[in-house]
């Protein structure tokens, strides 16, 4: 899939991003399965073209209505900062975790998932991969270490329906079955909650299988009636023609099913277009208490359009879940995006949402969390670990922006109403803020990504790439000046300094322990930073 983004970097008030979705493609690829029968690897490419124009208007100065970011640490009791991650800077170590043993039985008020002691929660946590792909990541070793050693609280058990292997197709039901209880039984056992994902995909309407959907949960919903840490998903990502009414009709059956024996179970909607029209949930939401809707993004693909639709949800009361994200582009394959990653965590923790990375595989593509040449199961080392394994493993470690501190613990949902907002249209800013500033040999970029208002404070998230125009060099460092004084905010992948003697308006930036060696004519990516600045914030040229 290819959802292309109009990122807008730094136009004058950005009030209007006109982003055309041009060609969606998306090739499916069954795994070599390991359960099912014959082990046919059947290939499907699907290719969906969406012509769509998305007007969005946001309002200068910040919608209001949004939560505060007023959440509950989710971060793991014994989780310590990540040394070099983006989240770091705010990172609280110790802060007290959302547990099925402290939150019990969650349920939904306002945008804000709740604990049964009244305190909101936000769940970090990771998704498996198909489980009839990769069965060998549902283990209680590992389920252990997410929670102990990575700070996670949610665990989300991906059962495809249809691709190869799939539920409803020719998969292995019993042997899925099983799965799933092993994944809901370790989860338990390791304070984590758990999600019960109905992985649809290649059959992009619910209400294609929704017969077996029905009796699925209706199993699963009576097997873990008792549990407080289960909650239910029932439908990964409707996409293709199918419409909100279409899921809401699914919703409507499948729903009532689950509540006969789970009553005040937390069910999660997914939303048209590979869950990311939320803003068509927000116009037309179901009847049903404890229920949240899904957002899914690609951090390479989906950019502050999709953040400002979410911004409007949330805005308009809308209780949102991201039960599956990637850094990568939307394939789950190809580049990284640290800087939109840390935009994505950055807004979520202040708004309180809940995130899910994907995936808990080797598999040789950029979503997975560990190295291909890694074949644990469990007992992984950082050295174990993907780029998109160590980036989450730092982005738990840290409390984020709204889910740190104990003080905020206790203001909570009370504070649905606060004014607080992140959009992509906020902050009047410079048309270009880019600046190349030459130190030596080394050619720096320094380019503003994103900004946003929240509580009043304006942030900027800037990043920074380094071309080696000279000899091979063993380090390196840089001075960034604003026209004013600015705070740091959080950093990633470089040391980062206010310069007090220039009165804190100019940032200095230095390599990293493992980035500061660039060959001749190498180069250096993935470094940045947020400062809080005034609303006129510019680099200084
Ligand atoms: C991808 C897997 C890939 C697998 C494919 C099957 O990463 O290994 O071959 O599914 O079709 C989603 C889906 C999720 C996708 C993921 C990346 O929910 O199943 O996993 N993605 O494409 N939505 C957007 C991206």
């Amino acid at each position: 899939m290819a959802g292309k983004s109009n990122e807008q970097i730094g136009s004058p008030c950005r009030i209007a991003a006109f982003s055309l979705y041009t060609l969606l493609a998306k090739r499916l690829d069954g795994e070599g399965v390991t359960m099912a029968e014959g082990n046919s690897k059947a290939t499907a490419t699907l290719l969906v073209a969406v012509l769509g124009a998305v007007l969005m208007a946001c309002a200068l100065g910040g919608c209001a209505g949004s939560s505060s970011g007023s959440s509950v640490a989710s971060g793991s009791g014994s989780a310590t900062a990540g040394s070099a991650g983006a989240a770091s800077a705010s990172a609280t170590s110790g802060s007290s975790v959302a547990a099925p043993s402290t939150g019990g039985a969650l349920h939904v008020e306002g945008t804000r998932l709740v604990g049964k002691d009244g305190r909101a929660v936000q769940l970090r946590g990771a998704s498996t991969h198909g489980l009839a792909w990769f069965p060998t990541y549902v283990n209680d070793a590992l389920f252990g270490e997410l929670r102990t050693d990575w700070g996670a609280n949610v665990v989300r058990l991906a059962l495809y329906t249809a691709e190869s292997g799939g539920y409803c197709t020719d998969g292995d039901k019993a042997q899925l079955r099983k799965l799933v209880d092993e994944g809901v039984r370790y989860a338990t056992d390791n304070g984590l909650y758990v999600i019960i994902d109905w992985h649809i995909l290649s059959d992009n309407d619910p209400n294609m299988h929704a017969d077996e959907a029905e009796a699925f949960f209706r199993d699963v919903s009576a097997a873990y009636a008792d549990n407080d840490n289960v909650i239910y998903e029932i439908c990964n990502e409707p996409n293709g023609s199918t419409s909100w009414v279409d899921v809401k009709a699914y919703a409507e059956r499948i729903i009532p099913v689950i509540r006969e024996n789970d009553p005040d179970a937390v069910v999660i909607v997914g939303t048209p277009t590979w869950s990311q029209d939320v803003d068509a949930a927000a116009a037309d939401p179901l009847a049903f208490d404890n229920v949240m809707y899904a957002l899914h993004f690609y951090a390479a693909t989906h950019k502050d359009d999709l953040r400002a639709k979410a911004a409007a949800a949330l805005d308009a009361g809308l209780p949102v879940f991201v039960t599956e994200f990637g850094i990568c582009d939307a394939s789950g394959n190809g580049a990284i995006d640290e800087g939109q990653a840390d935009a994505w965590i950055a807004f979520l923790d202040e708004r309180g949402v809940s995130y899910v990375m994907w995936n808990l595989s080797n598999k040789a593509e950029s979503s997975a969390a560990f190295k291909p040449t890694c074949d644990k199961a469990s007992g992984f080392d950082d050295a174990d670990l993907s780029q998109s394994g160590a980036w989450l493993k730092r982005t738990l470690a840290g409390a984020g922006a709204g889910g740190g501190s104990a003080s905020n613990e206790s203001a909570l949902v009370d504070n649905v109403a606060a004014s607080s907002s992140f959009s992509a249209a906020t902050v009047d800013s410079d048309p270009v803020q880019t600046a190349v500033v030459t130190n030596g040999d080394i050619e720096y970029s320094v380019a503003l990504r994103t900004s946003w208002v929240t509580n009043g404070e304006a942030y900027y998230l800037f990043d920074l790439k380094l071309v080696n125009n000279g000899e091979a060099k063993s380090s390196w460092e840089v001075d960034v000046p604003f026209n004013a004084a600015v705070k740091l905010s959080d950093s990633w992948n470089g040391a980062f300094n206010l310069d007090e003697s220039a009165g804190n308006a100019t940032v200095h930036i230095a390599n990293a322990d493992y980035n500061g060696i660039i060959p001749s004519g190498g180069s250096v990516s993935d470094v940045g930073f947020i400062v809080v600045g005034p609303s006129d914030l510019q680099l200084a040229r």
